[in-house]
């Protein structure tokens, strides 16, 4: 069964590792966020696509969730007191993938071969797609100014509300090779317990990739990354409730409407689901460890 996920960071990453416990990771597509793409000491560092590399990998910091194991800051600490930035931690082990990223990149290989071949040498089998091979980058717009979405995440602490997300280049991002048609081949499309706002949004409005979803006949399921309302960790439960109107099911389906027939959701929400326009799926979706992520997995393909 070819499954396709549409994923962020942090938690789709988390996701994903259950989930490759029961799919066959050579049928698997992920279309990877990239519009927190960011320029750090010179180097292009693809969090959301990293994240995902490392955990599937075996390879990531379990705690942060982001970033590598057993890292240092040597590196850091040393640009630091030659007067570089220091606001956006970058590991050691960690810069040495974004060296050879950068080097690939700037030799004029595409994003998306430059992390096929990321993803074949960490041992992997599955298919890593960036949204786009084009610049495309999120901005917050809140009171005190707009911010990229890097700037507004870690160096403000995403502490300003935000009136408006944009996605600056998606107009003109075409989507990266195989993009489409790992939408339009899929048996089943799976949208990651991820940011609707600034991890999923990023890819549906690279254009065509929305299209390719609508118009896509396989199931798509969509799990919340809400619990009881509450976002496990970051912002997604303040966004919702200022930019949707709430933190509902029903809230988080109206982000993706149009586009999903199937929600899953915690039990903790499962009495909120009356204005539900969707299909909801029960169950527990706290990914705190490697039984309960494959669980969920399990759960989300029954759906
Ligand atoms: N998040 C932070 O909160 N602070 C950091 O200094 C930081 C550094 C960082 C370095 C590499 C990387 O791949 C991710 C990093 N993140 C950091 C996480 C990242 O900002 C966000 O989790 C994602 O962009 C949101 O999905």
């Amino acid at each position: 069964m070819k499954v396709t996920v549409l994923s962020g960071g942090v938690g789709g990453a988390r996701f994903l590792r259950g989930l490759v416990d029961v799919v066959d990771p050579a049928e698997l597509t992920v279309i990877g966020n990239v519009g927190d793409d960011v320029e750090i000491l010179g180097l292009h560092v693809s969090p959301d696509l990293d994240s995902i590399l490392y955990a599937l990998a075996g390879l990531s910091d379990e705690e942060r969730g982001w970033g590598r194991a057993c890292e240092s800051w040597d590196a850091l600490e040393s640009a630091v007191a030659f007067g570089g930035a220091g606001w956006f931690r970058l590991g050691d082990r960690d810069i040495g993938l974004h060296l050879v990223r950068t080097k690939l990149l700037r030799g004029g290989t595409p994003l998306s071969a430059v992390t096929a071949q990321l993803v074949e040498r960490a041992g992997l089998a599955l298919t890593l797609l960036p949204a786009t091979d084009d610049e495309l980058r999120t901005w917050l717009d809140t009171a005190a100014g707009s911010f990229p979405f890097q700037e507004w995440f870690v160096a403000r602490g995403h502490r300003d509300e935000v009136d408006v997300v944009r996605y600056v280049g998606a107009d003109t991002a075409a989507p990266s090779p195989g993009a489409v048609e790992a939408l339009r081949e899929a048996d089943l499309i799976l949208i990651a317990p991820s940011n609707p706002y600034v991890s999923i949004g990023p890819i549906l409005a690279v254009a065509n990739l929305e299209a390719a979803l609508r118009s896509s006949t396989a199931p798509v399921v969509a799990v919340s990354p809400l619990i009881g309302g509450r976002a496990v960790k970051g912002p997604a439960d303040r966004m919702l409730a200022r930019l949707a109107g709430g933190t509902s099911p029903a809230h988080v389906a109206s982000c993706y409407a149009g586009l999903i027939d199937a929600l899953v959701l915690d039990e903790a929400d499962a009495h909120d689901v009356e204005n539900l326009a969707v299909r909801p799926v029960v169950t527990k979706t706290l990914m705190s460890d490697a039984d309960a992520r494959r669980r969920l997995a399990e759960a989300v393909l029954a759906a």
